[in-house]
């Protein structure tokens, strides 16, 4: 995997030489990994000045305090606006941190750039669309799922990840878990028809996983993330935090979802067009007690599709 993804950089930095037909594909190694095992890696991909000043907008983003902000406290289980956090939950509480995307251009850019789209354009078959952004600090402890449980995309497999670390990511800091190959396996049908989870159903889901998983030998591994790299998941993919050994350490990180562009116009999003790709414009994520919840301002160059475009 390593040695694949050397001959991609080589390519990415020039130094790689065509065949003599000249048909060769950078990409190849890395939709080849994608397809057997349902991610793929690229090592050190973004410099430390890139990932310093997305690091330097999440602590902007938590001094300015924007009262649209919405943050999910992992400690204590809900979602409220991060202006409203207090000093103790600050302190003692992990927190995710929602679409900082939306609102800071140095969080933007590690999510769609001039090297990224054309590799999550391959990954996913369609133009990517940037929906969202979760920022940690700590680890998630999540427990292991599929993404296309929580955001089941309109289009089967029109869904994919990226996870970039702000920081080298120690083993104890609860490092990301994942099951090579688990993409594969059919995605559970819900009482309703649908891939889209129904919480009460949730029992059910675990078995048939656990049943699948271990039916098919798939074993976890975790990702011994280095600041820069980038993991990039299917909506199919089994993965989640690993639990947190040593609560002290922090473990700085972002992860991206993206849709296909189709899928989005199809649902009449709002898509800014932005370094080969688009990001979505939406309200941030409701907070209970809130009423109807805020965006940011619309960027001129805003595409509105749906009925006001048909
Ligand atoms: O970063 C992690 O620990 C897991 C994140 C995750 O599972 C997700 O965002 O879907």
């Amino acid at each position: 995997m390593k040695s694949s993804f050397e001959w991609f950089k080589r390519r990415l930095s020039g130094t790689h030489r065509a065949s003599s037909s000249g048909q060769e594909d950078a990409l190849a190694p890395i939709a080849a990994q994608w397809s057997s095992e349902g991610y793929a890696v690229l090592p050190g991909f973004y410099s430390d000045e890139e990932i310093e000043q997305a690091k330097a907008a999440v602590g902007q983003a938590w001094a300015e305090r924007l009262p649209r902000l919405v943050v999910d406290d992992m400690v204590a289980l809900k979602r409220l606006r991060l202006v409203d956090v207090d000093e103790h939950a600050r302190a003692h509480h992990r927190f995710k941190t929602n679409d900082l995307y939306m609102e800071y251009e140095a969080v933007r850019r590690l999510g769609l750039n001039a090297r990224l789209t054309p590799i999550l354009t391959r990954l996913l078959g369609h133009v990517p669309v940037l929906c969202n952004s979760l920022s940690f600090e700590q680890g998630s402890a999540q427990d292991d799922h599929i993404d296309a449980l929580f955001m089941t995309p309109r289009s089967p497999h029109q869904l994919v990840a990226t996870w970039v670390a702000l920081e080298d990511c120690h083993l104890d800091a609860g490092p990301l878990r994942y099951y090579p190959g688990s993409h594969r396996i059919p995605p559970y049908v819900f009482s309703t028809g649908s891939h889209h989870v129904v919480e009460t159903e949730m029992p059910h889901w675990h078995a048939y996983v656990n049943h699948e998983v271990a039916a098919r030998g798939l074993k976890p591994e975790v990702f011994a993330a280095r600041k820069g790299d980038v993991f990039i998941w299917s909506a199919y993919l089994l993965h989640g935090g690993s639990p947190i050994n040593d609560p002290a350490r922090t473990r700085n990180s972002v992860v991206f979802h993206y849709y296909s562009e189709g899928d989005c116009v199809a649902q009449g999003c709002t898509l800014v067009p932005y370094e080969g790709g688009y990001w979505m414009h939406r309200p941030h994520q409701p907070v209970p007690g809130f009423g109807e919840p805020e965006a940011p301002p619309l960027p001129a160059n805003a595409r509105v599709t749906g009925m006001a475009s048909a």
